[in-house]
């Protein structure tokens, strides 16, 4: 018998063909990515690590052909030591890093492990604050690592930088051990170099840059890639503009060798501070199905084209948010860098961004509401919505397509605003007087998105 759940699998399916995905945390990944993921890897537990022993190079072949010794507690490793190890190898030859540790499950876990590896209870992170634009993770109060740690933060400036004056003088009066440069919803380039010249005059603090939304960027050769620039560790999703399986990753300079041994809190022990801090000090058993798409996808990031896909990405950004602005669109830091869009709603059209996202999922767009740095709407009813274009740009969208979607969003926000003067107090139910003109756009929608195929459908 049929499970329920691949009915449901079938009809999120035909949603994600026929809308179009504008979270811009979310991504199309390929069906050789799909395959290693959906694979019978997941049978088998494979706590510890792979070891490097003996590879000068870590060239691909010899890894992929050799096996030696490890550093596992289960049998039966011969084929996912390798896999492991592709994984390993490709992503430092991808971002330029010493050693690689590809077993966290998520974002996440990734920063809580290297909170773990280098701090102790009650030391300072200085961190981006959540409503500026920082990630949950980087010492919002809810999280169980802001109860751990000690964590400062620090905002963006009026034109949406980073406030690096605010940055450097926090820096210097509470002497972090770690500085994170890290976001979920800015639209800037930070200036690595400026940071680490702040850093050098903090003893044992080291420099750690959460790359989540743009390692798909970084590994395409069109943002600067922090470990170039003096920072010590970068952890990352797999997911986002990298394109791979949901999951996890931390890189870091440094000198690698055994985690069996017990190192020395030292810049130069990264690695095996890390890699011991994920297992065992927060994980167990690696997800190897995971690992290996991981490699699939990071091979897929090293080719040629993927420098084109990441061009793409940004260069529909940067249309689209200067479409959107032609039609009195506000977006919070004058546009866009990277790949992602901020939008003021409530200033551009005077409802909030709740209302805007609901109205576009009913026209297959989704995005996602977004409180603003000066947000007094709380989480659940934001004033600004997020959106970004690395899904789209997989499914081939151009700078042309750019043009209709900020067409069609302004008439989304059109029929919000009509729907907030009917009735201020429940716009939502408001909504549905429009219904037929929500459909028409609707199928200009479907039309549209059915010409650029889901990978993997
Ligand atoms: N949830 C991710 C995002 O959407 O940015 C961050 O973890």
């Amino acid at each position: 018998m049929k499970d329920l759940v691949f009915d449901l699998i079938k009809q999120e399916k035909v949603r994600q063909s026929e809308g179009l995905e504008l979270i811009p945390s979310e991504n199309y990944v390929s069906q050789a990515v799909l395959e290693a993921m959906g694979s019978i890897l997941t049978n088998k537990y494979s706590e510890g690590y792979p070891s490097f022993e003996g590879i000068p190079g870590w060239e691909e072949s010899q890894i992929a052909e050799e096996i030696l010794p490890n550093y596992r507690y289960y049998g039966g490793q011969v084929n996912i030591d390798r896999i492991e190890r592709l994984a390993i190898a490709r992503a430092c030859q991808l971002f330029h890093a010493d050693h690689a540790n590809v077993q966290p499950h998520s974002g996440a876990n990734a920063n809580e492990a290297v909170y773990f590896a280098w701090c102790n209870p009650g030391d300072k992170i200085l961190a981006m604050s959540l409503p500026a634009g920082g990630h949950l993770t980087h010492g919002s109060p809810v999280t169980r690592s802001a109860k751990i740690y000690n964590f400062i933060s620090y905002g963006v400036a009026a034109d949406g930088d980073i406030d690096y004056a605010e940055l450097e003088s926090k820096a210097l009066k509470e002497q972090p051990k770690i500085i994170l440069i890290g976001y979920s919803a800015f639209m800037k380039i930070p200036d690595f170099d400026r940071i680490a010249k702040i850093a050098e005059k903090i003893p044992d603090c080291i420099l750690m840059a959460d790359m989540a939304h743009v390692a798909g960027l970084i590994a395409g050769g069109v943002h600067p890639n922090p470990l170039d620039h003096g920072f010590h560790v970068m952890t990352t999703t797999t997911h986002k503009t990298l394109r791979g399986p949901r999951g996890g990753l931390i890189l870091s300079k440094g000198h690698v060798a055994s985690p069996l041994k017990k190192p020395e809190k030292t810049i130069a022990n990264l690695p095996i501070l890390i890699d011991r801090a994920v297992f065992p000090g927060t994980q167990g058993g690696p997800l190897e199905h995971i690992v290996a798409a991981k490699a699939v996808a990071f091979g897929e990031a090293l080719q040629p084209d993927f420098k084109d896909y990441a061009t793409k990405i940004v260069a529909n950004a940067k249309t689209l948010a200067t479409e959107l602005q032609k039609h009195d669109f506000i977006l919070q830091g004058g546009g866009t860098e990277n790949h992602l869009i901020l939008i003021n709603v409530k200033d551009s059209f005077g409802f909030d961004g709740k209302l805007y996202e609901i109205a576009l999922d009913k026209v297959g767009l989704t995005l996602n509401a977004n409180s603003l740095p000066t947000d007094k709407g709380g989480a659940f009813r934001p004033s600004g919505v997020r959106l970004g274009t690395p899904a789209i740009t997989t499914r081939g969208f151009n700078q042309n397509d750019m043009k209709t979607l900020a067409l069609w969003m302004k008439k989304v926000a059109n029929l919000c605003k009509k729907a907030y003067a009917k009735s201020p107090d429940s716009p939502e139910s408001a909504l549905d007087n429009f219904s037929d003109e929500f459909e028409a756009i609707h199928e200009e929608v479907r039309t549209l998105a059915l010409k650029y195929p889901v990978p993997g459908i």
